[in-house]
């Protein structure tokens, strides 16, 4: 997570292809970049995978151009199939994420383990275009597939006692080879206050582009919550736990003066050792300002009333 300094050449921080990519669109301009493909690169022509059932369809990023699918998929933080921001894309095929269980447990008055194809009958499948933005100040405009996680937890009913909700990704050194190695506490652990969890923007997610979900983007069911940096998007999920207390997420437990619990993406307070105010859309030159909440601060500022920013970040 630390690699990106803002003051480093972009070219010291940008994988050579995306690099590449990048002058390749500057010479050609927008239109011609977008189908293009660098000859002999390892590139991928378009969506693959198999296309999902879409009840619904929104633009929830104010009408910015998505993210092509090739950077969505080649530029990734999945530090089980290692920390360079291509390894997930080059690793990520020894995940086996057929057949998945998803064991839901806890405060609930409905715990159970649920195979997640079960999973994705139970919802009708949204897409939703939003923002998203890495505390490494890099940021997409993604067209997630999903379902929001409040359906979820209505169904299951949490107990009174039920304060908050726990990830967990799976853990599993043969398929993650990325586990072999201490660089995180394994396995990878997030979590959400309940509401959180249930507010209507956020999401569990299981595709992109209409498409079922690469390994490397966190298969087969992953938590998008938009307003939030990117390392609150726990992938590849196993386990989610109703519990009463706060439970531990591997970034603050890693650097607690660094990461907190909260993580809303906030460009007035500065990370420890970076600036969080600009951040750069990958596939873009200049950096731009990063808004409170990213964009999101109507919908979900209110959650946080009371909250120290500076304490609570
Ligand atoms: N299990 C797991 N989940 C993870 C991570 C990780 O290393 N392991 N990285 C996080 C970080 S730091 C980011 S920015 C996002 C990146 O998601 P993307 O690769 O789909 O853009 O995934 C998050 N979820
Ligand atoms: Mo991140």
């Amino acid at each position: 997570m630390a690699r990106w300094r803002d003051d480093l050449p972009e070219s010291d921080v940008t994988p050579e292809r995306l690099y590449l990519r990048r002058r390749e669109f500057l010479a050609l301009g927008a239109a011609g970049a977008v189908g293009a493909l660098l000859p002999g690169a390892r590139t991928l022509a378009g969506p693959e995978g198999e296309s999902l059932a879409v009840a619904s369809r929104s633009d929830r990023a104010d009408g910015e151009k998505p993210t092509p699918w090739e950077s969505i998929t080649t530029y990734n933080n999945f530090y089980e199939f290692g920390t360079d921001k291509d390894d997930p894309s080059r690793n990520a095929g020894s995940l086996r994420t057929r057949p998945w269980t998803v064991s839901i447990e806890g405060e609930v008055k409905k715990p159970q383990a649920v195979d997640v194809d079960t999973l994705l009958k139970w919802f009708p499948l949204e897409e939703r275009i939003y923002r998203m933005r890495c505390v490494e100040a890099w940021s997409m405009v993604v067209p997630w597939v999903g379902f929001p996680l409040g359906e979820l937890v209505r169904r299951v009913e949490p107990t009174s006692r039920a304060k908050y909700v726990a990830f967990q990704t799976l853990l599993d050194p043969k398929q993650m080879p990325g586990q072999r190695r201490a660089v995180l506490e394994w396995p990878y652990v997030e979590g959400l206050r309940m509401d959180e969890a249930v507010h209507p923007l956020t999401m569990l997610v299981v595709g992109l582009y209409g498409r079922i979900l690469p390994n490397q983007d966190g298969a087969p069911i992953r938590l998008v919550v938009p307003w939030k940096y990117g390392f609150k998007g726990v992938k590849s999920i196993v386990r989610i736990r109703f519990v009463e207390q706060e439970p531990p997420t591997t970034w603050s437990r890693m650097a607690p003066n660094e990461y907190g619990f909260y993580a809303n993406v906030n460009p007035a307070v500065d990370h420890p050792r970076w600036s969080q105010a600009k951040e750069r859309r990958i596939g873009e030159f200049f950096r731009r300002p990063t808004l409170p909440f990213n964009g999101y601060g109507a919908m979900v500022a209110q959650l946080y009333a009371g909250l120290d920013p500076r304490k609570l970040y």
